[in-house]
């Protein structure tokens, strides 16, 4: 692909911005950088190639794209943004950050996406290949863009890139060579205008794959029913409540891993140290790809017993006078509630609240009846979110989270669990689902 010489027009000068204007700046394109915030906000990365006779700053308002020979949209430019509506009407090339990185990049990528699970699964993931001796760059979603990658010399075995569904609006050519969809539940509604599209752009990872690349898909995952025959790689279906043969499941205390030759391997469940059933599913997952890229199971085995977990994702986060506190604070929407609920065995206490993301909180009223024994609603969503959980569990409100997690522990006996689980995004209170979990520490801490 051929950029010198091109003007291009990059929409969003956060991470992947920033990164994609210095990638393509440097390959001799003309960028014009656009925000809705003012340039000077734009931060550091950007104040050091300011000065470079390559990039202009373009305004948010006015911009239309004529002239433009295409348009690189971040991952948080929602489709239906003016100056995409615009390229359209001009049939101006839109292409996602990760498409413009694909076109250069040589290393195989093995792509994570689904609803929840996503950072965890391709961490894992990232470690069992190194475990196993391969070279291996982590990055996308998950906080580092791909297309700094491209960029690079390029010496890794494999890429492990997690994928959300934003950088898969624009992609064209993205093939991966192994791709995995963990689940699809309600979210990003507001973005993608529908969950219908939400799930339509999600199964979008499969879309160029050929017969020698590999797809992973949910047996149980109704939304993915019917998706396996538009794939053209090789399909296996993972399980964690049916067997399944071929395809990947529990039996017993092992993970089944049946090939469609007939062979079978298996995994000791107590390798997993991960606290919930759909973290066993990350892990079929995660081994699926691993033994695709030829890692030995002994090496999986080895690798997945040291993993234990990431920070905020029903993580143990102290206690106080036999009261056990949970840190969930990555559980921002209703899904991940459920799957936080289903976690433990006894009733928890639970936190909900922040900025509701249009979540259908109707949807947890029957766990909350068994899984519940009180609910502390808190932040900007508390009301919206009251009518929606029924009463079959007592509700308690507090404006922050901090007055949340005062009243559940003076509400709490001992040998309760309070669990911050908010189902909502953190920006009413919080810079991000990290800044709130750390607060939850924090006031847990001083309690
Ligand atoms: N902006 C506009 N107009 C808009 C929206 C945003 O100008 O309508 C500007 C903002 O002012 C800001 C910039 O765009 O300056 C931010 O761009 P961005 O939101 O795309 O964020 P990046 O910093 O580029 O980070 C993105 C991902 N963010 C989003 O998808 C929202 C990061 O995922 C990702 O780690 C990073 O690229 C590297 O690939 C974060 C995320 O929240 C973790 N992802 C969502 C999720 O996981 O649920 C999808």
């Amino acid at each position: 692909m051929e950029v010198a010489g091109k003007k291009i027009v990059v929409i969003g000068m956060g991470k992947t911005g920033i990164a994609a204007a210095a990638f393509l700046g440097g390959l001799g394109a003309t960028v014009v950088a656009v925000d809705e915030k003012p340039s000077h906000q734009w931060g550091e990365a950007f104040d050091s190639m300011a000065g470079q006779p390559w990039i202009t700053v373009g305004s948010y308002d006015v911009l239309t794209p004529d002239g433009v020979d295409m348009v690189v949209p971040s991952p948080g430019i929602p489709p239906y943004h003016d100056i995409l509506a615009a390229a359209q009407k001009r049939n101006i090339p839109i292409m996602s950050e990760i498409e413009l990185a694909y076109r250069f990049i040589k290393v195989p990528i093995i792509a994570v996406t689904g609803t929840n699970g996503k950072t965890t699964t391709t961490t894992l993931l990232g470690k069992i290949l190194t475990h196993a001796g391969k070279k291996v760059f982590v990055g996308g979603n998950i906080g580092n863009p791909l297309i700094e990658y491209a960029g690079s010399p390029q010496t890794d075995d494999f890429i492990v890139a997690e994928i959300s569904s934003f950088q898969l609006q624009w992609i064209k050519t993205f093939r991966p060579h192994a791709a995995m969809l963990l689940n699809i539940t309600c979210d990003h509604v507001n973005y993608h205008g529908s969950f219908e599209e939400y799930r339509r752009v999600k199964a979008r990872i499969f879309e160029r794959q050929q017969g020698s690349d590999l797809a992973i898909l949910n047996a149980e995952d109704e939304t993915q029913e019917g998706l396996a025959s538009s794939i053209r790689a090789q399909v296996v279906h993972f399980s964690s409540l049916r067997s399944l043969s071929p395809g990947i499941c529990l039996r017993d205390d092992f993970i089944v891993y049946s090939k469609a030759d007939g062979s079978e391997e298996r995994y000791p469940l107590s390798m997993i140290s991960l606290p919930g059933l759909h973290n066993v599913e990350n892990v079929m997952a995660a081994v699926t790809a691993a033994r695709f890229c030829g890692c030995s199971q002994e090496s999986i085995v080895e690798a997945v017993s040291q993993f234990h977990g990431l920070p905020h994702r029903i993580e143990f986060a102290g206690e106080k006078h036999s009261v056990q506190f949970y840190d969930d604070s990555k559980g921002t929407n209703v899904d991940a509630v459920i799957r936080a609920l289903q976690t433990f065995s006894t009733p928890v206490i639970l936190l909900l609240g922040g900025r509701d993301k249009d979540g259908n909180f109707n949807a947890l009223q029957p766990l909350l009846s068994f899984k519940a024994k009180q609910v502390v609603l808190f932040g900007e969503a508390r009301d919206s979110i009251e009518p929606q959980i029924g009463n079959g569990v007592p509700v308690w409100k507090e404006s922050t989270l901090r007055e949340a997690v005062e009243r559940a522990y003076q509400n709490a006996r001992p040998g309760d669990i309070v669990l911050l689980s908010p189902g909502c995004a953190s920006f009413d209170e919080f810079v991000n689902y990290k800044e709130r979990g750390n607060y939850f520490k924090k006031v847990v801490r001083n309690l």
